[in-house]
Order: C-alpha cells, then sequence, then structure tokens
C-alpha cells in the first residue's frame, strides 16, 4: 500500500557516482522529476568509498572525465598523470556545485527494494530511511565494484587490534606510523596500497594468495603546456577514445603490431620502452596480449625478469613472479614502486596460497603455523564484482520475481542495458556491457545518453514501457560469451568472471568486444527503433 508519504518522480536514479550525477543532469535537461538516492553523505561513489592510502586511478586523468561539457573540460585543472582518489573526488564534487546537482540528490539513504508493478507501469522504491517513493523509470548507477568483499575468517572477531577494508576506508584517514599492519591482498588496491603504508608503517606483512603482474605507472605532475595541449585537442581525443577498443587511445603512437610476429630483438626493444613509458602503454602497443597465450607467454616472461631484476631477495622475488595466469587476464594494475618496495627492511611477503590463513587470533593472523602479530588488518580482498551491489537491493520485476531468481545462473542482459522482465529498469555498465575493460567515464556516458535518448524516443512515441525480448537478451548473452571465449581471460581465478567470491557462478561478467564496436551497435539497435525490445504505451 503506497502512503500519503510516497513521493511520485519520473525518474529513480540510484548512486550520485559519476554514472548517477551525469544521468541526473541529462535527465533534468530533459523536463523529468528526477530523485538520486545516495547511500554514502556526499557525491562520488567510488571515489567516495575507496579513500585508502594510495587510491588512484588507472585511466590519466585528462581522460577519466566528463566529456559533456567542454566548458568544464576547460576550466577543470587535473595536477598529475593519474589523478588520486582526492582529486578526483574534489572533481565530482565540483561538478555536483557547477551543475547544481545536490538538490536532487538525498544523500544518506540506502534504497533497499524496487518493485515494478504492472497494472501501474510503475516502480516502487523503498529505502532504508523509511522512504518510499514511485517512478516510470529506475535507473541504477551503483557501480561495478561497490560491494566490499571481506572474507569472514575465522577468529576474525577476537582480533583486539584495528580492522579495516580499503573500500569502506574511514573518512579521517588512518596513522600507521609505528605501527605492526598486515595487508591481505594484492590486487590493483593491495598493490597501490603497499608502498604508502610501508612508508608510514612500523612493519608491513604483506600476505599474497595469488602473486600478480603489474606494470609501472611513472605518475608525474602535468606540465602547463600538456594541459593546453589536450585541451585544444579535447574534441577529437574525446572522439578517438569513444571509438577505441578500451575507451582510451592516448598511449598509441602507432598501430598495435602482434608480439609474435616481432623479431627477438625489436619485441624486446618495445616491451622496455613500453615499460619505461608506463601505464597501460605496454600492453596497448600489441594486438595480441589478450587474444594469443604464446604472445602473452613472452610479454608475461618480460614482467617476470623486471620483477628478479628489481627485487633483490631472489626468494622474494620468486614469490612475486606470476605463473598461474595470463599476463591481464585478471585485473591489470598499474603502480608506483610496488615491486620495490619489497626491498625494504619493514616489509615481509607471506605466501597464503600454499599456506592459506587458517585463522585470526587475538593478536594476529595464523598460517603455516606462524603467527604475525599485528596492530592493523587490512582487507585489500576486492569486491563482489558488477552483480553484488544489485543483488543487496530486492530488485522484483514483473510478476515479482526477483533479479537475483532470475540470474540465478548468471546475469542476463540485453546490451547490459536491460533485462528481460524488468520493465523500464536501466542499468549503467551492467553486466554484459564494456563497463570495467573500459576507461569507466567513456562508458558511463555512453549509457547514459543511449538511456536518454531512448526515454526521449519514448515520450516523443507515446510510448511507457520497454523491456527486451528474451531471444534478444539470449544472442546477446551467448555473444558476451562467444567473444570472452576468443580471449585469455577465462583462464584465469578473476572477479570478471566472479571466481573471488565463494559459491559465486563461473561467467564472464563485461563485455569484451570493444568500447567502440559496441557503441555502435547500441546506435544501431536505437536507429532500428530499439531492436530487440517491445515497447508499448
Ligand atoms: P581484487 O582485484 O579482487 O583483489 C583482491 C585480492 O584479495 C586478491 O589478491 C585476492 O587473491 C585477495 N583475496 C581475496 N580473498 C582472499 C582470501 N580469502 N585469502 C587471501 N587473499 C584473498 O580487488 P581490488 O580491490 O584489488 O581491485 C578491485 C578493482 O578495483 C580493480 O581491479 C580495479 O578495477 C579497481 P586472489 O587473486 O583471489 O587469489
Amino acid at each position: 500500500m503506497l502512503d500519503a508519504q510516497t513521493r511520485a518522480f519520473d525518474a529513480v536514479v540510484i548512486g550520485a557516482g559519476f554514472a548517477g550525477m551525469y544521468q541526473l543532469y541529462r535527465l533534468r535537461e530533459l523536463g523529468l522529476s528526477t530523485q538520486v538516492y545516495e547511500a554514502g553523505d556526499g557525491v562520488g561513489g567510488t571515489w567516495y568509498w575507496n579513500r585508502y592510502p594510495g587510491a588512484r586511478c588507472d585511466s590519466p586523468s585528462v581522460h577519466y572525465s566528463y566529456s559533456f561539457s567542454p566548458e568544464l573540460e576547460q576550466e577543470w585543472q587535473w595536477t598529475e598523470a593519474y589523478p588520486a582518489q582526492p582529486e578526483i573526488l574534489r572533481y565530482l564534487n565540483h561538478v555536483a556545485d557547477r551543475f547544481d546537482l545536490r538538490r536532487d540528490i538525498q544523500f544518506n539513504t540506502r534504497v533497499t527494494a524496487a518493485h515494478y508493478d504492472a497494472a501501474t507501469n510503475r516502480w516502487t522504491i523503498t529505502t532504508g530511511q523509511g522512504d518510499t517513493a514511485t517512478a516510470t523509470y529506475l535507473i541504477t548507477a551503483v557501480g561495478c565494484l561497490s560491494a566490499p568483499n571481506k572474507p569472514q575468517f575465522p577468529g576474525l572477531d577476537s582480533f583486539k587490534g584495528e580492522v579495516y577494508h580499503t573500500g569502506l576506508w574511514p573518512h579521517e584517514g588512518v596513522d600507521f606510523s609505528g605501527k605492526r599492519v598486515g595487508l591481505i591482498g594484492t590486487g590493483s588496491t593491495g598493490i597501490q596500497a603497499t608502498p604508502v603504508i610501508a612508508e608510514q608503517a612500523a612493519q608491513l606483512t604483506v600476505f599474497q594468495r595469488t602473486p600478480n603482474y603489474t606494470l609501472p605507472a611513472r605518475n608525474r605532475p602535468l606540465t602547463e603546456a600538456e594541459i593546453v595541449d589536450i585541451k585544444a585537442r579535447y574534441r577529437e581525443l574525446r572522439q578517438s577514445n569513444r571509438e577505441s577498443p578500451a575507451g582510451l587511445t592516448f598511449h598509441l603512437s602507432a598501430p598495435p603490431v602482434s608480439i609474435l610476429e616481432l623479431a627477438d630483438e625489436e619485441r624486446e626493444r618495445m616491451f622496455e620502452a613500453g615499460w619505461e613509458r608506463g601505464g597501460f602503454a605496454m600492453v596497448g602497443g600489441f594486438t595480441d596480449v589478450y587474444t594469443s597465450i604464446d604472445a602473452n607467454n613472452l610479454i608475461a616472461d618480460f614482467v617476470r625478469r623486471k620483477i628478479g631484476e628489481i627485487v633483490q631477495d631472489q626468494e622474494t622475488a620468486k614469490k612475486l613472479m606470476p605463473h598461474d595466469h595470463p599476463l591481464g587476464s585478471k585485473r591489470l594494475p598499474i603502480d608506483t614502486n610496488y615491486y620495490a618496495t619489497f626491498n625494504r627492511a619493514n616489509v615481509t611477503l607471506v605466501d597464503v596460497r600454499n599456506a592459506p590463513i587458517e585463522t585470526i587470533t587475538e593478536k594476529g593472523v595464523l598460517t603455516g603455523g606462524t603467527e604475525y602479530e599485528l596492530d592493523c588488518i587490512v582487507f585489500a580482498t576486492g569486491f563482489d564484482a558488477m552483480t553484488g551491489t544489485l543483488f543487496k537491493i530486492d530488485i522484483r520485476g514483473r510478476e515479482g520475481r526477483t533479479l537475483k531468481e532470475k540470474w540465478a545462473d548468471g546475469p542476463r542482459t540485453y546490451l547490459g542495458v536491460q533485462s528481460e522482465g524488468f520493465p523500464n529498469l536501466f542499468m549503467i555498465t551492467g553486466p554484459g556491457s564494456p563497463s570495467v575493460l573500459s576507461n569507466m567515464p567513456v562508458s558511463i556516458e555512453q549509457h547514459v545518453e543511449w538511456i536518454t535518448d531512448c526515454i526521449t524516443y519514448m515520450r516523443e512515441h507515446d510510448l511507457g514501457r520497454i523491456e527486451p525480448v528474451s531471444a534478444a537478451e539470449d544472442a546477446w548473452i551467448a555473444h558476451v560469451n562467444e567473444v570472452a571465449n576468443y580471449t585469455l581471460y577465462p583462464l584465469a581465478n578473476s572477479w570478471y568472471l566472479g571466481a573471488n567470491i565463494p559459491g559465486k557462478l563461473r561467467i564472464f561478467m563485461p563485455y569484451v568486444g570493444g568500447v567502440g564496436n559496441y557503441r555502435q551497435h547500441c546506435a544501431d539497435v536505437a536507429a532500428k527503433g530499439y531492436e530487440g525490445f517491445i515497447l508499448s504505451a
């Protein structure tokens, strides 16, 4: 029953990160009454929550930004090649102020349920704060990595020290001076946090289950001349990002070549040049890193040799060398001094692959019969990616079916943007879209614009309801799997596949077919009157 307190909107958006903020901006332009609900007490999404030491984006700052407003582009000044979390959060706050977005965002409000009612063709949204609202359109902008994964090691509650998860970092920061810190996890996050914590803590023990490849970021301040040049060419740069495979083209000084077709000396020269240049330049210059195991072995060998050169203690170096998955098949981090940090006297690497963490004790971590005494434990153990946050909301579509039931055998979407049985529910960067395999703002803008165009079309044609046809969804999922299986991605136990969460079904979730191709496909679908969707009054 809806009571008098229920507020009615044209659209409800869940989340006020990059995606939710831009969606609000566009829906407002369209004249739709829109309410955004945001769990945090400020904007920023991922960049609001992930405040751990060393948190930084691995897309270049000038490209990791909105392209919709040339004025915004020109007035904002990025300071470093790769932006640190505080700078990105400042940027997003600036955007919220500049476009007066806050007045339609209700903070400190977590959406707990969203139920579709076929009779009224409206969604009823409930929040943990007791709000009820209805809306014609429900748009999830919840992020792909926003449900923290904190393994429940036995004894965790008995630990007398402090426990942190990188994705829920205290806003006031943490002072590790003089402390013995244990860090669990060596994904992108652990790799960013390790060198920074090591500089502050008395002792840092890194618990590593899977050694990871990482490339040097070679972060540095941006020069005035670079900024002027980029600002002058922004339109052209944005367009090439949109048409590119991963939403970024900055690293390409020449068309990519096949590793396997290069002579030994030339290959080595190019690897070395890419390593020196930093960031994803090293992989972006080649066509076959992600598709040929032989090519991948060559580049992986190069990184293993680099680890052997950088890390002085060869036992530690060996432990750091990945052998169990192709380079890039797990999310490839870029770092500042990660491997070199293991040369510090106050840093120890503990392999928890062969001797998994048995228990957390009052004093620390017990593994392989050794108790590591600690003052703080940092969980850099990642997220229940892509579906975790959506499943935390009780989303029910037609006939009361929950999204969780519908996706019991893996997420099923058409274009990663809608799921059959859930009319007028749009997912920004949902599973089955390029999302996490791309420079996120490029994919977010594409989705927001596609959704906005779709709603515009519906209004112009007096249509009130859109949902995918089952057959179109089946074909899309088959295509998502087919292109994934053409790559080396399925060979790793990654969060792309849900393999990091015990019991989660192993399905490759993002679309690996490329941002540019995907954009074209979505545009073609729209141009054909939203082919594969059922639209009705
Ligand atoms: P990731 O990439 O999922 O990394 C999590 C790390 O935590 C990884 O090394 C895991 O080892 C490790 N982990 C997880 N559970 C355990 C247990 N039970 N025991 C020991 N070690 C464990 O998360 P991040 O936060 O680093 O990065 C997420 C994304 O954010 C990143 O890819 C960017 O896109 C931004 P595993 O490899 O599973 O053996």
